[in-house]
């Protein structure tokens, strides 16, 4: 049973979320997804849309997603990957390099990003077109 685990915001969930998550649990058998909570999301200066509670809700609709746990600090990767017993962690790879020091407790993976779709843009997209 490959344990995979993966990180993010997933605000107003689109396409580019869909293929990390569908390709993450391709890497394994049981997808862990760490949301980030309203405070980590204001600590990571990247105000959602929507709440912490939607979000979960949303993402464990996700016939991919296998459970969905609070991404609440920087630093609880190292912890989580014990805890949960993870072999593959995976993000896009806007952030590639940046987790490499997981690499002494699992298998570490970034998957090019899905191009021009962000939730920046969808936030900008709904405002032009009031
Ligand atoms: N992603 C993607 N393609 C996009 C947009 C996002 O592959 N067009 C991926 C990102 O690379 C990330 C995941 O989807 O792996 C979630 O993206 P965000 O919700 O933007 O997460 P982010 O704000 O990057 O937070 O500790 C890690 C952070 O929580 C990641």
């Amino acid at each position: 049973m490959k344990r995979v685990i993966t990180y993010g915001t997933f605000d107003l969930l689109h396409i580019g979320h869909i293929n990390i998550l569908r390709r993450a649990k391709e890497l394994g058998d049981y997808l862990i997804v760490a949301v980030s909570t309203d405070e980590f999301n204001a600590i990571k200066h990247k105000q959602s849309v929507y709440t912490y509670k939607k979000k979960k809700k949303i993402v464990e609709a996700i016939k991919y997603v296998d459970e969905v746990i609070p991404e609440e600090n920087w630093e609880q990767k190292k912890e989580d990957v014990k805890k949960h017993n993870i072999d593959v962690f995976v993000m896009g790879d806007d952030w590639k390099g940046e987790f490499d020091f997981l690499k002494e407790y699992c298998e570490v993976v970034y998957l090019p990003r899905t191009k021009d779709i962000s939730t920046t843009d969808i936030k900008n997209g709904i405002k032009e077109s009031k």
